[in-house]
């Protein structure tokens, strides 16, 4: 399959990597819209939050790495967003699930 995030997973294409866990791999976002904005990924290929809920163990290896992105990126106390874009109307463009983990100013609320 030709993924660009599984590729990240696999250490084909480069990234900057910020974790790397059994299930998990956390990067910097290329293109960031706050001071924090890492990607957490399974390392298995799921397309969106639908897919990966059918396995509860990775879904929760990736909730729990999102917050220990926060811990290690220094934005848990001041607080943090995490988000699923999911399908064409919240804007997924790629289709291999990743949690949006923004930080470090302040967030609107609600989203455009
Ligand atoms: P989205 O939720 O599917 O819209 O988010 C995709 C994100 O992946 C987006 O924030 C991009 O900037 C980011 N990204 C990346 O970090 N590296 C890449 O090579 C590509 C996209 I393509």
């Amino acid at each position: 399959m030709d993924c660009l995030f599984c590729k990240i997973s696999s250490g084909d294409i480069p990234a900057k990597i910020v974790r790397e866990g059994e299930h998990t791999v956390a990067f910097r976002d290329i293109n960031p819209q706050a001071p924090v904005h890492v990607l957490v990924i399974p390392r298995t290929h799921y397309a969106d939050l639908g897919e990966l809920s059918a396995d509860p163990v990775v879904l929760a290896a990736v909730a729990a790495e999102a917050a220990e992105v926060a811990k290690a990126e220094g934005v848990d106390g001041t607080g943090y967003r995490v988000v699923f874009n999911t399908g064409s109307n919240a804007g997924q463009t790629v289709f291999h699930v990743h949690a949006h983990v923004l930080g470090g100013r302040g967030l609107n609320w609600p989203p455009g």
